[in-house]
């Protein structure tokens, strides 16, 4: 029988290309995010390869966080596979310039939206024993860069709650694991630069950063591994960077 993913984050990036390649592999999915019309569009693109229902919600609204998930039926009521994506940086400033707006944002969607999707599937994958969890962190929550300060404690968060999670779920056969991605190509830098295209670009100029399709390609083989073989934590670069802060240009 498919499985069926549930994707935060499916309306753009890392999420999207998931949703592309696991579509793939008859793999069901519920797509969420908040920009209902590129929701439409995917399901309209995937609705052909495999069953696709749509979620609408912010991942900051608790009540509906719970209300989405629970108004799940058929295929996509038992969820297999979570994969935790949804997430963003806002600004990029030293610590006493941040914006307290920003600060928010971050820790309430990459931290606390995470946990809310998290806490509303995992009773059926208890009671089930089973089930797979994949929380996109970065390689910003392994090593602080420079302003990166509440988005690397964000990411430092998701790193906890992953180990938490492999913990807590063990007795009960759940799979967590986390993904934690270098420079990326996707939306990401322009919500951090909120809209500044000119900006955003420059992040990605002069090297051949990762793809969003790179990202996916590993969630594919992670979930496609046999029942004993859980990716616990994986750190994946362009081989033009080597840090947070080194990237050789022109590579
Ligand atoms: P994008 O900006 O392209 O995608 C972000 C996704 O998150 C969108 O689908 C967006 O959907 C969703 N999202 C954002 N805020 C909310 C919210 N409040 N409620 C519900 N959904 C929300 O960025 P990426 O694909 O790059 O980012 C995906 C994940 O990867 C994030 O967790 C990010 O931190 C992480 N990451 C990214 C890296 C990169 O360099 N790009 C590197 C390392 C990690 P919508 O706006 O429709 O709600
Ligand atoms: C996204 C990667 O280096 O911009 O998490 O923080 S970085």
């Amino acid at each position: 029988m498919s499985k069926t993913a549930l994707i935060t984050g499916a309306s753009s990036g890392i999420g999207k290309a998931t949703a592309e390649l696991l579509a793939k592999h008859g793999i069901n999915l519920i797509l969420c995010g908040r920009r209902q019309e590129r929701l439409d569009a995917l399901k309209k693109q995937l609705g052909a390869v495999t069953k696709v229902e749509t979620l609408n919600f912010d991942v900051r609204d608790r009540k509906g966080v719970f209300d989405a998930i629970a108004s799940l039926s058929g295929v996509f009521e038992s969820i297999d596979i979570l994969i935790n994506n949804a997430g963003n940086a806002h600004g990029l400033d030293p610590i006493n310039e941040g914006n307290l707006d920003d600060w928010d944002a971050m820790l309430d969607i990459n931290v606390k939206g995470l946990l809310y999707v998290s806490k509303a599937i995992l009773p059926q994958m208890v009671e089930r024993k089973s089930g797979h969890i994949i929380n996109i962190g970065s390689t910003a929550g392994k090593e602080v860069y420079p302003k990166g300060n509440v988005y690397c404690a964000s990411k430092y968060a998701v790193d906890a709650i992953n180990q938490g999670m492999r913990i807590d779920l063990n007795e009960y056969g759940i799979r967590v694991g986390a993904i934690n991605p270098g420079l990326v190509e996707t939306e990401f830098s322009e919500v951090r630069f909120k809209g500044d295209s000119n900006r955003a670009e420059k992040v990605y100029q002069g090297y051949q950063p990762l793809k969003p399709e790179d990202i996916a390609d590993i969630i594919r083989f992670v979930v496609t591994r046999p029942y004993h073989v859980n990716i616990a934590d994986l750190v994946v670069m362009s081989t033009a960077q080597a840090s947070s802060t080194i990237v050789k240009k022109n590579l």
